[in-house]
């Protein structure tokens, strides 16, 4: 059961959280088994919630975080997750802390960006409110969890509910027993330290935004409900666009006795099935539609997908489409295509912080359209879901990553465990987006054997997961051999699209050896993932002068020079859309905590290079299929 592979991880496995030691450096730590979830609602923006964004109480548990956690490291079930109040005038004194009278901020939002005095924070802080609620009998609620970044412990009502690691994936928790009538409250410690077996691990160039920086609702549903679907289009052996009008999949309901019936509606095409829940509560479905619109950039065409079962239903707006891989090509319904991309990190246009509102969302998809994109690459994490909709409704076809960046614990069997549960929240939520066709394992590993053996199982169980969709990672190296430059990394076999990450003229030698640099490539689809220079907003000069917009310009020419002779190639992936924040880009008044790599400022002032771009891309000048 799909299910059974998600998180949900039991009190007393915590232990291994923290030890003394590890609050000064940065240690192993020690194995942790992980128990399933009970469940992850899919398709939760669709439903109606509860919201529980706004104000909530804050305190923060500054290192080594005695309110969190005990001496010998274990998560104290009784401090402040029991949400008491200290006798302030009559009575022994008994608490030291106190959310009532604490200060608020923003939920969904990271307390860097917040609260002046948390900006380069990196620890644990707690996050308290109250909220009304009617419980109803016969039904199921749970708390939902967009993100928070990265371990987190929740409480209801002084209960421990569940706990959470990973920063950019949802989860939920379920609250029905512990809910009453009238007034509830939520207590969530969020602990956004960095540890080796953690992922990502210690090293990141972006920024470690803490908090809870995404949605939270209450979801209360029947006791038999909804928790997974997955409806495309059927994945044939070749595709046909004349006969391509068979959906197919499955519907998961919670709860359900085998046999129960499920309904799936898409009524725009002619399809009305009923399908019947296993042993597991999966029901299977595949039943010919009318001829599809199928999604594409150009017809961004989504259908509305009705399910049904018992007292449950959900609506969905789902795009129908093939993506594959065909010898060097990439095709998207049977055409093949060129990927005219940007990387985009969840950095929020002109307020800074990280993405989660409608406007963030708009002001990324209007830089990408200006730029006239049709591909972007959400590095490298799951972004929020409002992300992948706007795809979807955009055309805009997006590459999906987990954030395995350079070097984590692969010789650690518990951060394999971490990184397949990671992979199946983001396939799970973002299955049913047309817009994604590719899912990638990692960015920009270590060639050596364990990573090699970690990432291939990760590919494949990516690929045994959800088979319509081709695998990719971003890799770095080879370094050139006299201008020459062989791509044999051993994770290509695992590959279904390679992305190949270089920056020849900034990190490596000079703008002009990608002329005459030769490259040797496996005969799969390649994606140039990442290349570029950084240069500031507004600062002018010669081609050569490092910082200046001209010399940004002069290394992207030489590198489309270089690019454009690789046959293979399908696509370009320019770093990076727009300036964002990084702790470790510390010069000043140049890079002042920002890469500046952006074709725009993290201000949204345009750079030089965005407008070389923005007319290749016009053009079409910049790479073919063949
Ligand atoms: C890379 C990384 C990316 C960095 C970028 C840079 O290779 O994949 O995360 O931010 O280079 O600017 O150095």
């Amino acid at each position: 059961m799909i299910s059974c592979i998600l998180k949900h991880r039991q009190n007393n496995l915590l232990s291994w959280h923290r030890s003394v030691a590890t609050l000064c450096c940065a240690l192993a730590l020690p194995l942790i088994a992980q128990a399933p979830m009970k469940t992850l609602l899919v398709g939760v923006d669709h439903r109606s919630a509860m919201s529980l964004n706004g104000d909530w109480h804050y305190l923060i548990d500054q290192p080594p975080a005695r309110g969190l956690y005990t001496l010998d490291g274990k998560v104290r079930d009784n401090g402040y997750g029991m949400n008491s109040h200290p006798n302030i005038t009559s009575g022994p004194h008994n608490e030291e802390y106190d959310f009532k009278t604490a200060p608020t901020m923003k939920i969904p939002g990271d307390w860097n960006s917040q609260d002046p005095t948390l900006f380069h924070y990196e620890g644990v802080v707690w996050f308290q409110r109250d909220f009304e609620v009617q419980p109803k009998t016969g039904s199921r609620t749970f708390l939902h969890i967009g993100a928070a970044n990265y371990q987190s412990y929740v409480w209801v009502n002084q209960k421990r509910i569940c706990d959470h690691e990973g920063g950019f994936t949802p989860f939920d928790c379920e609250v029905t027993s512990v809910l009453k009538p009238g007034t509830n409250f939520v207590v969530v410690a969020v602990d956004s330290t960095r540890h080796e077996d953690q992922i990502p691990g210690i090293g990141i160039d972006w920024y470690n935004y803490g908090g809870i920086h995404r949605d939270v609702s209450l979801v209360t549903l029947p006791s038999s409900f909804i928790d997974d679907y997955d409806v495309h289009l059927k994945h044939e052996a070749t595709f046909a666009a004349e006969s391509s009008n068979t959906l197919t999949g499955y519907v998961h309901v919670e709860g359900a006795a085998p046999g129960t019936a499920v309904t799936v509606k898409v009524v725009e095409a002619g399809v009305t099935t009923t399908a019947k829940t296993d042993a597991n509560g999966r029901a299977e479905f595949e039943v010919a539609a009318k001829r599809l619109a199928l999604w594409s950039p150009e017809t961004p065409k989504l259908y509305k997908v009705e399910l049904a079962v018992g007292q449950d239903e959900l609506t969905d707006d789902i795009g129908f489409r093939d993506i594959r891989v065909k010898g060097t090509e990439i095709m998207l319904n049977g055409k093949g295509i060129f990927l005219k991309g940007a990387n985009v990190h969840a950095e929020a246009p002109y307020r800074g912080g990280r993405v989660n509102t409608d406007a963030d969302v708009k002001a990324i998809f209007a830089f990408l359209k200006d730029l006239n994109a049709n591909f972007a690459r959400l590095c490298h994490y799951p972004h929020d879901e409002r992300m992948e909709r706007e795809a979807d409704r955009e055309g805009v076809m997006i590459w999906s990553e987990i954030p395995i960046w350079q070097r984590i614990a692969y010789d650690k069997p518990e951060v394999y465990k971490k990184a397949s549960y990671m992979l199946t929240e983001m396939i799970r939520r973002d299955r049913n987006k047309a817009s994604v066709i590719l899912w990638s394992v990692s960015n920009e590993t270590p060639n050596e054997p364990t990573r090699t053996k970690f990432l291939t199982d990760l590919a494949n169980e990516a690929r045994k997961f959800d088979s319509t969709r081709p695998i990719t990672s971003a890799l770095l190296g080879p370094h050139a051999k006299n201008n020459q430059m062989v791509q044999d990394d051993p994770l290509t076999r695992a590959l279904d699209v390679i992305g190949q990450n270089e920056y020849v003229g900034w990190y490596d030698g000079k703008p002009e050896d990608a002329d005459t640099m030769v490259w040797t490539m496996p005969d799969k689809p390649i994606l140039f993932s990442e290349f570029g220079a950084e240069a500031k907003y507004g600062v002018h000069g010669g081609k050569a002068d490092r910082w200046a917009e001209e010399q940004q310009v002069n290394v992207y020419e030489h590198q489309f020079n270089m690019i454009s002779k690789i046959p293979q190639v399908r696509g370009i992936v320019p770093w990076v859309l727009m300036d964002f924040r990084s702790s470790v880009r510390n010069i000043p008044k140049l890079q002042d905590g920002y890469n500046r790599k952006g074709l725009f400022s993290e201000k949204g002032e345009k750079k030089m290079a965005f407008y070389l771009l923005q007319n290749k891309y016009k053009q079409h000048a910049l790479g073919k299929t063949h």
